[in-house]
């Protein structure tokens, strides 16, 4: 890897600059989730700058949301990025930072990153799940991600789960990430008395004992390993890394093995942290 990377989530947007497979300088700053597209495009420029990018040097970009074939970028859950519904973001990237650029879905990226050098090297069936501020994922067989012309492949906080029973901002009902997604979190906060507090927060609680927020946590994690032996059902996983913010706090791995106990050993996919902890999507930027 070499050159620069972005990843634009629904909460941070980080940048990096790549040398020799080595990630050798990362500025972030939140991301402006509710701003158009020309403010999303001002942020990446400013931390490029800060990088000393230089137009058409490489650069992978991986955005939360989907992005098609004809590069349009659109969020899925409308929550997340109000402003984010086909926008012709290739062309409008190429011309502000030069012709070398890639675009990627950010969950997609980083299950490549893993998959290339991090927790999935050495599997040929291979899961990525990040619990971030939404719930996304990548399948990586043999060494591929699977894609569609939609932009949609993947996009898992968007299945359904037995415990589900609420929309998300997709429309769907019931979805993993109406239950384990970082916004939905804040929103089972509110609904149960303590408005104000983000996922982040709502996590520390579960950490100090509060049983509110233990409660919404546990279920999170339930959601998550149901969701696991379903995915190792269709795609045969070896083994699954678990990214994202919340993914990655403390303890929320073992809720969701000890959760994962309760199927049949056949759908228990090895589970492991993502090893490149919240660059991995950064790697995968300019795997792709
Ligand atoms: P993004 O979604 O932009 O990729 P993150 O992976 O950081 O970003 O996920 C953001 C979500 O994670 C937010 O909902 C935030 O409240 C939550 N979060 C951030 N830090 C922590 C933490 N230490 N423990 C639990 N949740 C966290
Ligand atoms: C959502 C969806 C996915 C994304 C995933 C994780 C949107 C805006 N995003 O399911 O495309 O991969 O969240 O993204 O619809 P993050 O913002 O939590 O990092």
């Amino acid at each position: 890897l070499n050159g620069f990377a972005i990843d634009l989530g629904g909460t941070k947007l980080a940048a990096a600059r790549f040398e020799a497979n080595k990630l050798v300088d990362k500025v972030q700053m939140p991301t402006q989730a509710s701003a158009p597209f020309g403010d999303l495009c001002n942020g990446i420029g400013e931390l490029l700058n800060q990088l000393g990018f230089q137009q058409n040097d490489r650069l992978g970009v991986a955005l939360t949301g989907r992005i098609d074939q004809a590069g349009h970028w659109s969020a899925v859950n409308g929550g997340t990025l109000p402003k984010i519904k086909n926008i012709d973001v290739r062309n409008a990237l190429r011309v502000r930072f030069g012709q070398n650029i890639t675009i990627i879905n950010d969950a997609t990226a980083a299950a490549c990153g893993e998959a290339h050098f991090g927790a999935g090297q050495g599997v040929s069936a291979f899961g990525y799940i990040t619990i971030s501020t939404g719930v996304g994922g990548g399948i990586v067989l043999n060494g591929h991600p699977i894609t569609s012309p939609n932009g949609l492949a993947g996009h898992i906080g968007f299945m359904r789960s037995p415990l589900g029973n609420a929309k998300c901002g997709s429309g769907r009902f019931g979805t993993v990430e109406s239950i384990a997604g970082g916004r939905a979190i804040a929103q089972l906060a509110a609904e149960a008395g303590h408005s104000d507090y983000d996922a982040k927060q709502v996590f520390q609680a579960h950490l100090e004992g509060h049983i509110w927020a233990s409660e919404i946590i546990n279920r999170a994690a339930e959601a998550i390993a149901i969701q696991i032996a379903d995915l190792t059902s269709i795609f045969g996983l070896e083994r699954v890394a678990i990214g994202g913010s919340i993914g990655l706090a403390d303890g929320y791995i073992e809720l969701i093995i000890n959760h994962l106990q309760n199927e049949p050993a056949l759908f228990q996919p090895e589970i492991l942290p993502a090893h490149l902890g919240g660059d991995s999507p950064l790697f995968g930027a300019l795997c792709a």
